[in-house]
């Protein structure tokens, strides 16, 4: 129904075809004589990009002249993907598009494929951020988003001799998404020095001066909703130097060199995305871009209520600002330096506003993750800032003695300021201090969060400040842009595609589990995406596998605590079952592909090693002819977004393995379930709540619970230790030699057997063969199989994004959607 009130649409094929041509003629200047598939995807983006231009100038207009309550999400990572399909999509012109295309002489997939990833992210944080902004526009939420404009995404993976190599990501060349905003640009300051002094009514002025000054310059991307008009905004900044192209002064002094170095030294700050995601560094240049990020995007938002010359005290009804992570802490204390030096307000007057203005979201309880940033460090580059955090520590400390004047050791547990050499800056305790509401994003996880690293702070503040809203993803990426036919055969028995607005109609679904119809359809649509990835195998690495076997497959960031290395050490210890079978057994065994995919941080050696080991592994078994297609083991290299949406629906099994108690939530589990995968997982994260919904006989569980975590830890080195002995038969194959050179595999073998199993790989490894036995024997009956998938599939409405941003708009931000005007 909402097509008749979109202006998005090309009315017709002719008038697509000829807005593409006309672009590939006049934009780009090229002839259509040498159109290649390069010059396809510009002209398509090109003429697209026309549509939705005149949506997103409506929807700003529209909420410039509501002034709603509007949504900051502030995240140091978005991790996008291609807009090209989901453009297509959103704006209501796939069948357009694609005989558009046909009739130029290209495929739509093959046009698509040209377009870059944008990959501003590490992983799961970074791409919730994504699927947030797809919710919040198709949800009608007056929403932006603020980031950093990288020039470098996240490395590109390459597998060399079976080891990692890091190669950087220059994405900008050609990005028709986004668009330069010269004319919106804000001074940051660092370093310099705080002058105090008292006016003439005796009150206290701070003055931050003599600083170094770095221009920050928007860069802005439409981000259209599903079935609405809504174009919500996403702005990057980009470094600059604050004289533009070079310092005259230095220039006409001589100094040409040192002039083009200022500017280089100030363009770094937003050169490059880091690559850690669950190790904190502490580098000053993370700091840097924490700092202008969260101040430019400040002083946009101010700058924006300001227009409506609004009292103060409405600030927090005209600005929810959610921070993902702590990573945007410092908008804590900016906020306050507004407010204070530049506004002139009182304290409390400026405190209560903060409080009331941030929400805060934690994605991890593990403490080596979680931000501390050195005090001298602070001072040095931001020294209002840290008299400010000073200054709130203080009252807080404050607040803390009255309400507990009997347990003085609390003050020192709960300070902002680690008393530590050199003293540290905890920023979780900053963000939850700040913040009005702090959130988990699984239940699990919001329960440990209480219980836990903010225990102290549940009963300062009471229990309420502390909630969950557990992760979603967006339907609209993750089916039917990812699985085409799958979300075609659901529109087909639910009456159209209203299922990727309302994902909980997905229920209607188990009506027809018993279909034979509809069965047939579905198990041929996972064949053919097992065919996709078989084909896709083939090209990119060489490797033949038979999408006839059971595709096991676990894609994320490679972390002991995700553990990966458990998984490799099961396929070693089905290689060493397999050698030994009959070939009388072995005609019995169902046959397997393992596939992994993932980046190591580039420093983290263990993970790297895990990586060198799964391609170790592969190399042997999969030229095992003795063995063929019983088993076969994949290292897909470069996974990333959009390669996640030809894996993800690719697959029988997922692994989702973390130490219970470990991932926070997991939302590739989400993905591959709601396209007819089933999991093997931990009772950890969202697994929980999957497991709730889908019911206990669709997912395989193994393993050790969170709440006996503590106990085996502690029996690794008190107790006495014994390493499970399939294990120490896979450590013993792997010691002699067998995946080539041991050497590099030491240190993963020893952190299990020498230094105390942290991530108890040993005590889950039974568990989790005897579970993966188990899987293999469902497997093999496949009408059971297809009835536990297609149930699963019919029962993930929950874990939409849209559910998940209807709960923050709810609990956290108290917004409310501003629908587009019908069209007249
Ligand atoms: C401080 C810095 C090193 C840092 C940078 C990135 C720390 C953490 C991160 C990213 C964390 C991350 O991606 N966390 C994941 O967030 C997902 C979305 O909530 C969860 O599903 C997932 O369990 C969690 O690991």
């Amino acid at each position: 129904a909402w097509r008749k009130f979109s202006a998005k649409e090309f009315k017709t094929t002719e008038e697509f075809e000829a807005e593409v041509v006309r672009h590939i003629e006049t934009t780009l200047a090229r002839s259509l004589f040498n159109c290649d598939e390069a010059a396809a995807y510009a002209g398509t983006a090109l003429a697209l990009r026309d549509r939705l231009i005149i949506e997103w100038n409506r929807t700003q207009q529209q909420q410039t002249f509501a002034d709603p309550k509007r949504v900051y999400y502030l995240s140091l990572e978005f991790l996008m993907g291609r807009a090209l399909d989901n453009a297509i999509l959103n704006v209501g012109m796939k069948d357009v598009a694609e005989k558009g295309l046909a009739e130029l002489g290209f495929r739509m997939e093959d046009v698509i494929s040209q377009e870059r990833d944008a990959a501003l992210g590490n992983g799961g944080l970074g791409r919730l951020a994504a699927c947030f902004l797809d919710s919040l526009a198709t949800l009608n939420y007056p929403a932006w988003g603020y980031a950093l404009r990288y020039r470098y995404g996240i490395f590109r993976q390459e597998i060399v001799d079976g080891y990692q190599v890091e190669v950087p990501d220059y994405w900008l060349d050609f990005n028709p998404w986004e668009f330069p905003r010269h004319d919106v640009t804000v001074d940051i300051q660092f370093y310099g020095s705080v002058r105090k002094y008292r006016d003439d009514s005796g009150k206290q002025i701070s003055v931050w001066e003599n600083g170094e000054i770095v221009k920050a310059v928007a860069y802005d991307a439409p981000i259209p909703g599903y079935g609405t008009r809504t174009t919500n905004n996403l702005r990057l900044w980009s470094s600059k130097a604050s004289h533009g192209e070079f310092d005259f002064t230095k220039f006409n002094a001589g100094e040409y060199e040192a002039s083009v170095a200022d500017q280089q030294r100030a363009e770094t700050i937003s050169a490059v995305l880091y690559p850690n995601d669950s190790l904190d560094r502490g580098k000053e240049l993370r700091l840097k871009q924490q700092y202008f990020w969260c101040a430019a995007s400040l002083f946009d938002i101010v700058r924006r209520f300001k227009k409506s010359k609004k009292a103060w005290k409405e600030f927090p009804n005209q600005v929810a600002i959610q921070l993902n992570d702590t990573h945007p802490t410092l908008a804590i204390p900016e906020l306050m330096r507004i407010l204070l030096d530049l506004e002139g307000l009182e304290w409390d007057e400026a405190w209560q506003i903060t409080q009331m203005t941030f929400g805060y979201t934690n994605h991890t309880v593990m403490p080596e993750a979680l931000e501390k940033w050195s005090v001298p460090l602070v001072q040095h580059l931001l020294p209002r800032h840290l008299q400010l955090i000073y200054d709130i520590n203080f009252q807080f400390l404050q607040f803390v003695e009255r309400s507990f004047p009997k347990e003085r050791e609390m003050l020192g547990r709960v300070s902002i300021i680690e008393e530590s050499e050199p003293k540290r800056v905890r920023m979780a305790y900053l963000a939850v201090i700040g913040s009005h509401k702090v959130n988990g994003v699984a239940e699990l996880h919001s329960d440990l969060v209480r219980t836990t690293i903010f225990k102290d702070f549940v009963r300062i503040y009471g229990p309420d400040k502390f909630t969950n809203v557990t992760n979603g993803i967006t339907p609209r990426r993750w089916l039917h842009q990812a699985n085409p036919r799958l979300s075609a055969l659901i529109a087909s028995k639910l009456g159209g595609h209203e299922f990727l607005r309302d994902l909980n109609l997905l229920h209607k679904i188990e009506a027809y589990v018993d279909d034979k119809e509809f069965r047939k359809e579905f198990q041929a649509i996972k064949f053919a995406n097992k065919k996709r990835l078989a084909d896709y195998t083939k090209e990119v690495q060489g490797i033949t596998v038979d999408p006839h076997s059971l595709f096991d497959i676990q894609v994320k960031r490679i972390h002991e605590y995700k553990r990966q290395q458990l998984n490799i050490f099961g396929v070693i210890h089905r290689y060493l079952e397999l050698k030994e079978m009959s070939p009388e057994d072995r005609k019995k065994v169902q046959p397997r592909v393992s596939f992994f995919g993932g980046k190591a941080a580039p420093g983290y050696w263990m993970a790297k090693m895990v990586i060198h080991l799964i391609n170790q592994v592969g190399k042997v078994v999969n030229n095992d002819k003795d063995i063929g297609d019983l088993l076969k083991v994949v290292f897909l290299e470069d996974y990333n977004v959009s390669k996640a949406e030809i894996i993800t629906p690719a697959s029988d099994i997922s692994e989702h393995i973390s130490t219970a108690g470990t991932e926070a939530s997991g939302t590739s589990n989400m993905k591959f379930v709601l396209n007819g995968g089933l999991i093997i997982g931990t009772c950890d994260g969202a697994n929980i709540e999957i497991t709730r919904e889908v019911g206990e006989d669709n997912i395989f569980l193994f393993g050790n619970l969170s709440e006996d975590v503590d106990d085996l830890r502690h029996h690794h080195f008190y107790g006495d230790f014994q390493l499970d002995p399939s294990l120490k038969r896979v450590f013993d194959t792997i010691r002699s030699g067998t995946f080539g050179d041991s050497g590099p595999f030491t240190g993963l073998v020893d952190s299990i057997v020498d230094h105390g199993d942290y991530y108890l790989v040993s005590d889950d490894f039974k568990s989790y063969i005897d579970t993966q036995k188990l899987i293999d024997e469902a497997y093999k009956d496949q009408d059971a199989w297809l009835t536990k998938t297609i149930t699963a599939v019919s029962r993930m409405g929950f874990f939409s994004s849209d559910r998940c941003i209807d709960e923050y708009a709810e609990m956290i931000w108290n917004v409310e959607p501003l629908p587009p005007p019908k069209e007249n």
